[in-house]
């Protein structure tokens, strides 16, 4: 061998060696819509750094809080399409691409979070993670947004008259939709990253949203009247782009799935956290509360709903969750 060659061979040696290191790099986007210090942050923050240890530094995040990559729906696309790795993301505008798992917004469908949480770690959740592998998107848990709460600029509401007629903002979702339309709302659908400025301008009267959303976008700011009506549960998943999952040896995928695990326990958590401090926390904030409302008049005033329901889900899937304990 010429001593030209070994050079050679030594120079590729070399690069090998540093695109083994450098390289093997790979930076994963992950978009969620409300800021980094959120239940959507924590869990986003959990889930990145447990990979991130878990395959010795060759995943990484870098992340896009704010909806700096789009609405829910957006971003639920990018996924699907491979632009993006990650999202955070409610179960809003889901089942525009996943229908089966619309029958987890329905309102009054959960008794409470323990309830919910349940459901969504057994087999029913289980189940629903399964079937977005069909819709091009790798569901890897169920993390969590949080039972919804109703504010709005023009009253205080204590049963479902106060509700009728305000123009309250909805996520692009269908059953929630049809929900509210029987508490004599008048729901106006509208994606996340547009709602601040809505609520500031008038444009809607009102919107709703878990404790944890309306204490880290600060709606405080622009909005008057909290009424815990906890009237629908707001379920949230962290999804995998499938591009990225057919890269990861078995190992890895080890990895993201416990990874994801830690970041729902970790993003319910802070739901809790948030729930237990926050509505405190938004009195001080100007914000005037009802604590104790009239929930049997919004649960009778759905009613009607529910036949729809049962015709699009089937009366047994809905009864089989209700009877999860
Ligand atoms: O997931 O759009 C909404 O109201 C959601 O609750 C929010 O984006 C967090």
């Amino acid at each position: 061998m010429t001593s030209r060659s070994t050079f050679r061979l030594a120079t590729l040696a070399t690069l090998m060696a540093l695109a083994g290191s450098a390289g093997a790099q790979t930076i994963l986007k992950i978009g969620y819509t409300p800021p980094k210090d959120s239940h959507y942050g924590v869990g986003a923050t959990t889930f990145c750094d447990e990979i991130e240890k878990g395959t010795q530094d060759r995943y990484k995040c870098q992340h896009y809080p704010n909806s700096a990559l789009g609405g829910e729906r957006e971003m639920i696309e990018s996924v699907q399409l491979g632009t993006q790795d990650l999202v955070n993301t409610s179960t809003g505008p889901l089942g525009n691409f996943v229908a089966e798992t619309r029958v987890v917004d329905i309102p009054f469908l959960f008794r409470d979070y323990d309830h919910a949480r349940k459901v969504m770690d057994g087999p029913i959740g289980q189940e629903l993670l399964k079937k977005m592998q069909a819709k091009g998107l790798m569901g890897l848990a169920w993390t969590e947004n949080g039972f919804r709460h109703m504010t709005n600029n023009k009253r205080a509401i204590l049963q479902a008259s106060d509700a009728s007629g305000l123009k309250i903002r909805t996520m692009e979702n269908k059953v929630h939709m049809d929900g509210y339309r029987t508490f004599g709302l008048l729901p106006t659908p509208m994606a996340f990253p547009e709602l601040f400025t809505a609520l500031q301008q008038g444009t809607v009267d009102g919107q709703e949203n878990p404790i944890p959303v309306i204490l880290s976008s600060k709606f405080s700011q622009v909005q008057k009247y909290l009424s815990l009506t906890g009237h629908v549960y707001s379920p949230a998943v962290l999804i995998l782009s499938p591009t990225v999952w057919g890269k990861l040896s078995e190992a890895d995928r080890k990895v993201f799935l416990a990874a994801a695990q830690k970041a729902a326990v970790a993003q319910r958590k802070r739901v809790n956290d948030d729930e237990a401090n926050g509505i405190a926390q938004l009195k001080k904030d100007g914000m005037q509360v009802v604590e104790k409302v009239d929930g049997e008049s919004f649960r009778k005033a759905v009613i009607p709903a529910y036949a729809n329901f049962a015709k699009e889900f089937g009366a047994e899937r809905i009864a089989a969750i209700q009877a999860v304990k």
